[in-house]
């Protein structure tokens, strides 16, 4: 076990500043069948480059081991979340796609939850990825869409078949790749002279404000900040345009990166690079700060759950996300704590999570009788779930959440 590695995107030395352990694939559901011994896992860490300050993992999953044929989350599971592509999509169509025939590549379509609305337009785009069950799913909306990994070699061909792009976009996707270099040696081969580079991702400095730990996990190689995300954009003769803080998810940014010189920044990137220069967003104590707090949600939540089950009530859980993965792992939740876990993606329902082995069951399991207690594990949908499920609520039940802090209530 090394606490340093190298960075991903400067070849810098990353210091380790928290270590979850022993953790499996937070999205590798498994039949109850399977032989146990048969899990996949690694040692998720998280750390920070000291030249370039991009927080990232210390060790990296073979992609092929996350994104495969049965990748099982579907991005239109949530309504906010459609409204919010929807509106991405035509605020995109109003304002950057309007020349003569524009052109829109999406890398990390998934289910085509934003490009269909780029479909119905008429619009010339195209999505790539990799997952071919979720593409599949996008296909059928009518959205064009390629089977592959987003990297400079696929990106030079879709420049050479098909011209360049005026936007490209991904949206929790640029965060999930390691090879940055190559995905934006792609972005520079692919974009159109004036064309934008959108993306938005979790912001570290929400991650690091709401100890939003669970945001950490195989699939989030990397945690940007206004100011990792411009360096690294600078190193491709790229530049960071504007930022856009986002609700979605529990915190995120929008970037938009041009041609170096093309566009002239808006205000909003001094201001907010500004703002993470006086939070000191990745300083030492900062990041201290940060794990301690950490180990408090656990050792907070731990004690709550068994104390609950010690007075007999009922508990079970509500989201079985991919963010749920480093908190049951990490804390040693198992389902002699939460008995089963509720969630709408059939693909999830009828497996066990990862590494914990808690049951998951289709939502109407979830008012059969309802529980005492239901721990929210997709807390960043809490206003959506709560308002589909206030019938909970009024039958005496008790949320758990533990982002920012342990509540229940
Ligand atoms: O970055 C990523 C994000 C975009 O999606 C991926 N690496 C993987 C995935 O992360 P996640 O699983 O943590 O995402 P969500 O959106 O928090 O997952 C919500 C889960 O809760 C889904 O499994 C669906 C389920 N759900 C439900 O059962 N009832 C969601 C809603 C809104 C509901 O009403
Ligand atoms: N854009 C969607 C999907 C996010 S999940 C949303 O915001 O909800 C991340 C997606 O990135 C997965 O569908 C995964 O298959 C895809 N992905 C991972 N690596 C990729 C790559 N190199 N190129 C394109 N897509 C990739
Ligand atoms: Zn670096």
């Amino acid at each position: 076990m090394s606490t340093t590695s190298r960075c991903r995107v400067c070849d810098g030395l990353v210091t380790e500043f928290f270590d979850f352990g022993r953790q499996p694939l937070s999205d590798a559901f498994i039949p109850p069948t399977a032989d146990p011994a048969e899990e996949f896992f690694f040692r998720l860490a998280v750390g920070v480059c000291r030249e370039c300050t991009m927080v990232q993992l210390m060790e990296e999953v073979p992609r092929e081991r996350m994104f495969h044929a049965d990748y099982p989350y579907h991005s239109s599971g949530s309504l906010v979340m459609r409204a919010h592509f929807e509106a991405t999509a035509e605020r995109l169509l109003a304002t950057e796609l309007t020349g003569p025939d524009p052109f829109i590549v999406e890398i990390g379509c998934n289910d085509g939850v934003m490009l269909r609305t780029v479909a119905r337009a008429g619009v010339r785009h195209l999505g790539v990825e990799p997952s071919s069950g979720v593409a599949n799913v996008a296909a059928a909306h009518g959205v064009r869409v390629q089977h592959s990994f987003f990297e400079a070699e696929t990106a030079r061909a879709i420049a050479e078949r098909e011209g360049p792009a005026d936007v490209i976009y991904a949206a929790n996707t640029l965060c999930h790749i390691p090879y940055l270099g190559s995905v934006l040696a792609g972005v520079t081969a692919l974009l159109a002279p004036d064309g934008v580079f959108v993306f938005e991702d979790p912001y570290f400095g929400d991650i690091i404000a709401q100890t939003s730990f669970d945001q950490i996990y195989d699939e989030h190689f990397f945690y940007f900040t206004v100011r990792s995300v411009r360096a690294m954009a600078a190193r491709h003769g790229l530049e960071l345009v504007d930022v856009q803080r986002l609700p979605v998810h529990g915190g995120e940014i929008r970037y938009t990166l041009a041609r170096a010189g093309t566009r002239a920044p808006t205000p909003a990137v001094a201001a907010l690079l500004a703002e993470e220069d006086a939070a000191r967003l990745v300083a030492p104590d900062t990041l201290a700060g940060f794990a301690a707090r950490v180990r408090g949600v656990r050792d907070e939540l731990t004690a709550l759950l068994r104390e609950l089950r010690a007075r007999g009530e009922r508990v079970v859980g509500y989201g079985a996300t991919a963010k749920s993965a480093t908190v049951l792992n990490y804390c040693g939740i198992g389902p002699e704590l939460i008995p089963f876990i509720c969630d709408s993606t059939p693909a999830k329902q009828g497996r066990l999570t990862p590494g914990s082995h808690i049951p998951v069951r289709e939502p109407a399991a979830f008012a059969d009788p309802y529980p005492d207690v239901a721990v929210l594990f997709a807390w960043n949908h809490a206003e959506e779930i709560m308002a589909k499920e206030a019938a909970f609520r009024a039958s005496g039940g008790r949320w758990v959440r533990y982002v920012p802090r342990v509540w229940i209530g």
